[in-house]
């Protein structure tokens, strides 16, 4: 090849390169303006969503502040209620201690009040004590005296039981070994200024009972010959105590000795039974010392 030749493909290629280059900076320019778009669109969405977001926050803010706002309104009438509810139980306590004062004091009262009642009580209750101590003592040795007193008089009225007899209370008693109809003990106790044994009580009675321990019947001086029962010194029926066996008195004809039975036994040293006076029984004589 060539120079002429290699020459005119360089122009050649020359001008081919010329177009080439317009078409790059075309799309150079294409390139910036769309970026520039780009980026003019990117500033308005950030812009428009930094306007949202103050509006957002100015809301909050607002909300804020209200609430704020509200709170403190709220806190100012509690204080205000609250001032009042400690004023009120202030007073309340002052009126608890105005009143407990006032109890107290009646209480110290009350309590002092009783504290001498007490004493008085006390004190007449320990003059009283004293002087019942005083009395018994006085009364002791009256007491002394009279007992000795007793004792004189009795040796000197010589209150023993003759021999054979035995003592109880006021009397002296005399079981006989020997056994009677009715009517001949009645009449033996009699020969010795005595009369069958009238009991009077139930302690008379245990004694009977204690002296005639062993023996199955044992006249005593009770009879309702005459159709009601006596005893033989007179003594009603009626005001001494009974102590009949069960079923007795039965005025028991069944004997075959004539007649019921009007005569009193104690038997067994225990209960009375009425039995036919003509049967023969030990008796029981009773002499009053006075
Ligand atoms: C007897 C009595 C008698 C009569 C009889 C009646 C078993 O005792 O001694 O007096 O009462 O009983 O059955
Ligand atoms: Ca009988």
């Amino acid at each position: 090849m060539d120079d002429l030749e290699i020459r005119r493909m360089k122009n050649t290629e020359n001008i081919k390169e010329i177009p080439t280059n317009r078409s790059t900076n075309h799309r150079l320019i294409l390139t910036l303006w769309i970026l520039l778009i780009v980026a003019l669109l990117i500033v308005v969405i950030l812009t428009s969503l930094l306007f949202t977001y103050y509006k957002s926050l100015s809301g909050i803010q607002s909300h804020l502040e209200n609430n704020d706002k509200h709170i403190r309104e709220e806190i100012s009438q509690m204080n205000g209620s609250l001032s009042s509810d400690v004023q009120s139980i202030l007073a309340a306590v002052r009126d608890l201690e105005q009143v407990q004062k006032s109890n107290y004091s009646a209480m110290k009262t009350t309590v002092t009040d009783l504290e001498n009642e007490l004493l008085m009580k006390h004190t007449s209750t320990y003059i009283y004590i004293a002087f019942l101590y005083s009395e018994i003592q006085r009364m002791l040795g009256v007491l002394g005296k009279v007992t000795e007193e007793v004792q004189k008089t009795k040796s000197s009225l010589n209150l023993t039981c003759s021999t054979g007899w035995t003592h109880y209370g006021l009397s002296c008693y005399y079981v006989s070994s020997d056994t009677q109809p009715w009517n001949v003990s009645k009449k033996e106790c009699e020969d010795l200024n005595a009369q069958l044994v009238v009991i009077n009580s139930e302690g008379e009675m245990n004694y009977v009972r204690g002296i005639s321990q062993g023996i199955t019947d044992i006249w005593i001086g009770l009879t309702d010959a005459d159709g009601t029962w006596k005893w033989v010194d007179g003594t009603p029926y009626d005001i001494t105590p009974d102590f009949w066996e069960n079923s007795q008195p039965d005025n028991w004809m069944g004997h075959g000795l004539g007649g019921g039975e009007d005569c009193v036994v104690s038997r067994h040293a225990n209960k009375w039974n009425d039995c036919h006076c003509s049967l023969s029984c030990r008796y029981i004589c009773e002499k009053k010392i006075f």
